[in-house]
């Protein structure tokens, strides 16, 4: 396919309700999407890297960067064949996962329409529906967690995660605990906690939790390592994971027992496949992760999630949970079993609307 011209959106779009983590609240969510043309067709990709560097080094403004300055024109004009052919030409760019992952899905959407195949399709996704869960952020008080769980529940949603922070742990996982002792639930700390302070998290164990997502710093692959040894929870993987390379690692480290994939931080769909496929050979679980993605992000985990190491369900809500409005025509919905329908279209299986494009772009530019 030779790639023609691009066209990068930098939207900000408010969020249903605030979402707040260990390093932060947002009400409204920043990406940027890629418009790219090639041999006559349109393919899209979002780039998920946040306003701020809380979770992840990258932001939109370093991916602008990187794509302005570097990704873009090493791609101008060229005849890329695959997403492998894709990291081929990119490999002298080091880092910056979240903006090669945005580059990537468009180009696997470019493939997808090409040959009239479906992303799931292209990756070898075995499930037409995918086991999906609800993220839930800190909230302000006990009541307000206890409250936004059950809402959730209500809504359908079979599997729940907690976001903690210290000082915001033990007691609230307890109360949603004692509530609902059947519930599927789950934490994570963004990387909140030193090994040293991790020792208040020790009470967990009990609570029959599927898992303690990032405990540690993004660089503490070692600690995790020791941190596991004193759960019997197994431990989850997020941030540490940027590449194959490091997953592996991690594994004959035994830094965690679980992997969350998510396509940005790995560097694309490709490399998310690789992990899926070694944890799939270790018999290790992995489960897919999400970024308050708009509709084309969203679709893009659904095929990746229909891959069969996929074992634990998804950080994939409904749009409603994010948007009131999203940028595909496309709004994805929660069936009465806990999960979405994987798209069936060619390539992603998603449309734009380019009235509410342009609503929530702030900012645009194209090359060449
Ligand atoms: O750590 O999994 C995370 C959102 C933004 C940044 C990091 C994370 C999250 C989520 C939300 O937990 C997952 C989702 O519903 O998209
Ligand atoms: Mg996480």
């Amino acid at each position: 396919m030779n790639l023609t011209s691009f066209t990068l959106y930098h939207l900000r779009m408010p969020l249903q309700s605030h979402f707040e983590t260990s390093f932060g609240r947002i009400t409204e969510r920043d990406c940027i999407l890629i418009e790219v043309h090639a041999d006559g067709l349109v393919g899209w990709g979002e780039c998920v890297a946040d306003r701020n560097p809380g979770y992840a080094y990258e932001t939109v403004g370093t991916a602008w960067h990187i794509y302005q300055e570097f990704i873009l024109p090493t791609v101008i004009g060229q005849d890329i064949v695959d997403a492998r052919d894709l990291q081929k030409h990119l490999a002298p760019i080091k880092g910056h996962q979240m903006a090669k992952a945005g580059l990537e899905m468009a180009i696997w959407d470019l493939l997808g329409k090409q040959q009239g195949r479906s992303l799931r399709e292209l990756l070898g996704g075995e499930r037409a529906k995918v086991a999906v869960g609800v993220s839930i952020g800190l909230q302000d008080s006990p009541e307000a967690l206890l409250q936004a769980v059950e809402g959730y529940m209500a809504r359908g949603y079979r599997r729940v995660k907690l976001k903690i922070k210290p000082g915001r742990d033990v007691s609230e996982v307890r109360a949603v605990r004692e509530q609902f002792p059947h519930l599927p639930l789950q934490v994570d700390a963004n990387s909140a906690y030193s090994l040293e302070s991790a020792e208040a998290l020790l009470p967990l164990d009990d609570f029959d939790l599927l898992l303690i997502e990032q405990p540690l710093a993004e660089d503490d692959l070692w600690d995790h390592h020791k941190l596991q040894r004193r759960f019997r929870t197994p431990l989850c993987l997020d941030e540490s994971i940027t590449s194959p390379r490091h997953a592996r690692q991690a594994l004959e480290m035994k830094a965690c027992r679980v992997i969350n994939i998510k396509q940005g931080r790995v560097g694309g769909l490709l490399n998310s496949k690789r992990i899926h496929d070694l944890c799939q050979l270790e018999d290790i679980p992995v489960w897919c992760g999400g970024m308050l993605e708009t509709g084309v992000g969203r679709a893009a985990n659904l095929a990746l999630a229909s891959l069969p190491n996929f074992r634990l369900p998804g950080d994939i809500s409904a749009t409603d949970r994010y948007y009131a409005q999203d940028i595909t025509n496309d709004v994805f919905t929660l069936n009465a079993d806990s999960t979405i329908d994987v798209p069936t279209g060619p390539g992603l299986g998603v449309t734009i609307n380019r009235a509410t494009l342009q609503r929530f772009t702030i900012q645009s530019i194209t090359l060449p």
